[in-house]
């Protein structure tokens, strides 16, 4: 294997307040069922799972503003996985975060950044995703708070999930990239200009120039004056052929080559800090035939190779 041995932490977050279609709270249990631990642990790191953080169910909860549907209950829930996140690097353990929806990412990287700023130190974001969930309440076509967490992160709002440990920004536009983008609203198209980011890489420029040449040119702007990048992975990337489980598929995403092959480049490149992976869905998917891909694909990431 290409990358040295680790001390992991996973962390679940079973959070679907997010998202519209429901099932995604169900994502950590499907990846730890499809042997995420076990692979890991072959590979020569040490595992430990912290288990699930509590997350609110929405029969029991009030929903809020339409235009970011649970905001409240999504920032509380945020704030625990941030709050994990940071004591796991505390104790030299790179976090792991299995979503749920991605609005976890709004937490996850708060606390790689909050953990980074401690020492003086910024983090580079690798946001890999059909979409570019970077929309605000007021931009919002749906309300759902899963596309919203890029904006948060990078200080466009909302407000209560940008500010998690009370300072915004949390990443910088030039350390941050997009890959695989396919599914861009009108209205974040502006965000994305007025945030900054200029290194999206769309599923063309993945077809055009290879997954190589983006993801080699990705590491090296998310890793440029960084103390490492955090690897944000929603798993509706990846072709719907390949990963059906998913909240929002989208045709025309990455194979399953492809995808393997990006990970594989994130592990010898060496530089990740921490992890996610979002949005597996087990009630739409084939006999957990995604979390098993999730599993997979963390594997290439933390140094699996074939030979
Ligand atoms: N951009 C749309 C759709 C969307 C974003 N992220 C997902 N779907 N998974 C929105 O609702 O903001
Ligand atoms: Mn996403
Ligand atoms: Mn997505």
């Amino acid at each position: 294997q290409s990358l040295p041995p680790r001390q992991i932490k996973i962390i679940g977050v079973p959070l679907d307040l997010g998202a519209s279609r429901r099932g995604v709270d169900m994502g950590p249990s499907a990846v730890r069922v499809a042997g995420l631990e076990a692979r890991l642990e072959a590979l020569g790191h040490e595992v430990n799972d912290g288990g699930n953080i509590a997350v609110a169910i929405a029969e029991t909860k009030q929903i809020g503003e339409q235009s970011a549907r649970y905001l409240k209950e999504i920032t509380e829930t945020c704030a625990k996985a941030a709050e994990m996140v940071v004591r796991s690097l505390e104790e030299g353990m790179t976090p792991v975060v299995l979503g749920g929806d991605h609005s976890v990412a709004a937490g996850t990287v708060s606390g790689v950044a909050e953990f980074f700023r401690r020492e003086k130190k910024k983090i580079g974001l690798i946001w890999i995703d059909a979409h570019s969930d970077i929309n605000t309440p007021e931009t919002s076509p749906s309300g759902n708070v899963h596309g919203m967490p890029l904006a948060a992160l990078l200080g466009l709002g909302p407000a209560p999930l940008a500010d998690i440990f009370d300072w915004s920004p949390k990443i910088e536009p030039e350390n941050t990239v997009l890959i695989g983008v396919r599914d861009i609203d009108a209205t974040e198209k502006e965000n994305i200009k007025r945030a900054g980011v200029t290194e999206v890489y769309t599923m063309r420029d993945i077809d055009e120039r290879g997954m190589r040449t983006v993801m080699e040119e990705a590491l090296r702007v998310a890793g440029r004056g960084t103390a490492g990048y955090h690897v944000s992975l929603d798993m509706d990337w990846i072709d719907p052929e390949d990963a059906p489980g998913v909240g929002t598929p989208v045709r025309g995403g990455a194979t399953y080559r492809e995808a393997h092959l990006a990970m594989e480049i994130i592990a010898d490149h060496g530089r990740m800090v921490s992890f996610e992976l979002v949005e597996v869905n087990p009630v739409i998917d084939e006999r957990n035939r995604t979390a098993e891909l999730a599993v997979e694909l963390i594997s290439s990431a933390f140094g699996k190779k074939i030979l």
